[in-house]
């Protein structure tokens, strides 16, 4: 493959505002076979949906945000493909300015239609992961075309520059994610929302609030993210979704067959 050298103006936009979009990134190849493995894992493994173990996921309420499917790349062939891709890696590597990436975990989000259907609450993914110091950025890969009525993502710009904060659920339709941020004490923009064709691809950083409205088409809308480590970051203790927390140190890196490093070195 050829040397990826990814515009610096692209890294100056990621680093000011915690998020960019790539149009048209995957090859149609890449979307097809992305899109046979999650209709596989979807038919054959429907226990790997999280929360099934507790006999339907973690609630009724969470299954109409998304349903989630993690790490599809240790056995599903054409998720690895792309969960691994050197392409997107290299990009997630440059944006963040690091040495080297290793993958956190892959995740399908699969969020269904209709009236029932949720919006996924603004929330930063940093404080979910047992890692320190921020610094992962996930690459969110529209599986469908995605636009504000089927739930594309939508990033309040420059908030990964405030660390972690507590999600913020919106009470009702006046309620304004920017006039939360201002009773915190902190300034925001209005948000963007990120609609695209499949195959499009956002990068976002741990801390950039992010949301996606509730799918109120009659499709489910799919997604495939792909989560990465920069080499800067250390584990913190406690539970790793790959599982592999009882063979890592704490304090230490994410050095682990389940976290290959995936660009640079
Ligand atoms: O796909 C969604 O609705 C939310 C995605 C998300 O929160 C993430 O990828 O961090």
């Amino acid at each position: 493959m050829p040397d990826i050298v990814v515009d610096p103006a692209d890294i100056e936009f990621f680093q000011e505002n915690g998020f960019i979009q790539y149009h048209d990134f995957l090859s149609q190849e890449q979307l097809s076979s992305l899109r046979q493995a999650l209709d596989s894992a979807v038919a054959s493994e429907r226990e790997r949906i999280r929360g099934a173990e507790q006999g339907g996921r973690f609630s009724e309420e969470y299954e109409r945000v998304f349903n989630q499917m993690v790490n599809l790349w240790t056995d599903f062939p054409e998720a690895k493909e792309i969960a691994l891709d050197p392409r997107l890696a290299e990009y997630a590597r440059q944006l963040s300015r690091c040495r080297h990436v290793r993958i956190y975990h892959d995740h399908a989000m699969i969020k269904p239609g209709g009236q029932e259907s949720k919006q996924t609450n603004w929330h930063q993914d940093a404080p979910y992961w047992p890692m320190d110091p921020v610094g992962a950025l996930s690459a969110w890969i529209a599986v469908d075309d995605v636009n504000v009525e089927n739930g594309c993502l939508h990033f309040v710009p420059g908030t990964h520059k405030y660390g972690r904060l507590d999600p913020i659920s919106l009470t009702d339709e006046g309620d304004s994610v920017v006039d939360r941020f201002k009773e915190q004490g902190y300034d925001a923009p209005q948000p963007k929302a990120m609609p695209m064709r499949a195959g499009g691809v956002t990068f976002h950083h741990g801390c950039t609030f992010h949301y996606a409205g509730p799918n109120r088409t009659k499709k489910p809308r799919r997604a495939f993210a792909i989560i990465y480590i920069p080499d800067y970051t250390r584990f913190t203790g406690g539970k790793d979704p790959a599982g592999a927390e009882e063979e890592m140190e704490v304090g230490g890196p994410w050095e682990h067959e389940f976290h290959p490093i995936v660009a640079g070195r």
